[in-house]
């Protein structure tokens, strides 16, 4: 199954016959002071710097994250949005849950970006869901419902048929949903991991849609987060998810290694041509 998204200039499929789509996720101000505060000041060089590093490393598409408190995302959601479009040639993934915003960011832009999300909560899926229809743009549904999100992968696995039903009663066609199982930090529970894998293998088993994570969300609180996020997202692979939503600048390489070793990357051409590009200089 593909799910395209498109810039003005330039097509990602993702789908699990082609090598895995990095998502940059580094446009957030969640925990990143810096940011934060280049948002409310509308300093938006700091951010085309984010966008461009992101790229150079190997991001194939970038979230969009405006949730400063305080700020108006609305207003806010589809300036940045269009300003890193003039930036770089990768298509978007526009990151809130304000339906207001997402509708204003999707009236700007070029292309076929990616929305992210809506979730299996009443609320979610009668706000979200008719402006996926309307833009006719693919999106990001949560595995989490009105009690939140479940502990257990049959749950998750229900909520996840819950959003594809619904996106079909509007027309919305399979394709256009990447379910994202979710995953919590095995700092606060160390079954988390093993939920969330294992909600991927059987999403791709009863649905085959595409998969998405949010894959450095799994080593919050935790020391050496990197060495568990590196773990986490090559197992995440092998179980069947697609994309992820990540750091390209550390994650990229492990990245090209899975598919690689997944059998996704002809003669390793791809390894190779990552490794030329970005191997440390020598002198
Ligand atoms: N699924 C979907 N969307 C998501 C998430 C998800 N969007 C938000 C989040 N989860 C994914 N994005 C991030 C962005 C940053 C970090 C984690 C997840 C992060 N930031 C560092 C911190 O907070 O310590 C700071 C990073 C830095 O300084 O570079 O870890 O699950 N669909």
């Amino acid at each position: 199954m593909d799910t395209i998204v498109k810039s003005e200039t330039k097509d990602v499929k993702i789908s699990s016959d082609g090598p895995f789509v990095v998502i940059g996720e580094k446009i957030n101000p969640t925990g990143r002071k810096k940011l934060a505060a280049a948002l409310k000041e509308g300093n938006f060089e700091y951010v085309k710097q984010i966008a461009l590093r992101q790229v150079a490393a190997g991001a194939d598409i970038l979230d969009i994250n405006v949730g400063v408190p305080g700020v108006d995302e609305v207003d806010l959601l589809p300036k940045v949005a269009k300003l890193v479009s003039e930036t770089v040639d990768s298509p978007l993934c526009l990151d809130s849950a304000n339906r207001d915003a997402l509708a204003a960011a999707l009236a700007v832009l070029p292309g076929r970006p990616l929305v992210n999300s809506v979730n299996g909560e009443e609320a979610s899926l009668e706000a979200v869901l008719p402006v996926i229809k309307e833009f006719d743009v693919p999106v990001i549904g949560l595995v989490m419902h009105d009690d939140g999100i479940p502990n257990d992968a049959d749950t998750r696995v229900a909520v996840a048929g819950k959003i594809i039903e619904r996106a079909a009663k509007l027309g919305i066609p399979e394709e256009n949903i990447v379910i994202d199982p979710l995953v919590l930090t095995v700092g606060a529970d160390s079954s988390a991991g093993a939920v969330t894998l294992e909600t991927v293998r059987r999403v791709k088993e009863e649905f085959g849609v595409n998969i998405n994570l949010g894959a450095s969300n799994v080593s919050f609180g935790l020391p050496d987060r990197h060495t568990i996020n590196q773990a986490f997202l090559a197992l995440a692979m092998g179980a069947g998810a697609t994309c992820a939503i990540t750091d390209p600048i550390k994650l990229t390489t492990l990245i090209r290694a899975s598919d690689l070793l997944l059998g996704k990357d002809n003669f390793g051409s791809r390894y190779i041509g990552y490794w030329r590009d970005h191997k440390p200089k020598e002198d």
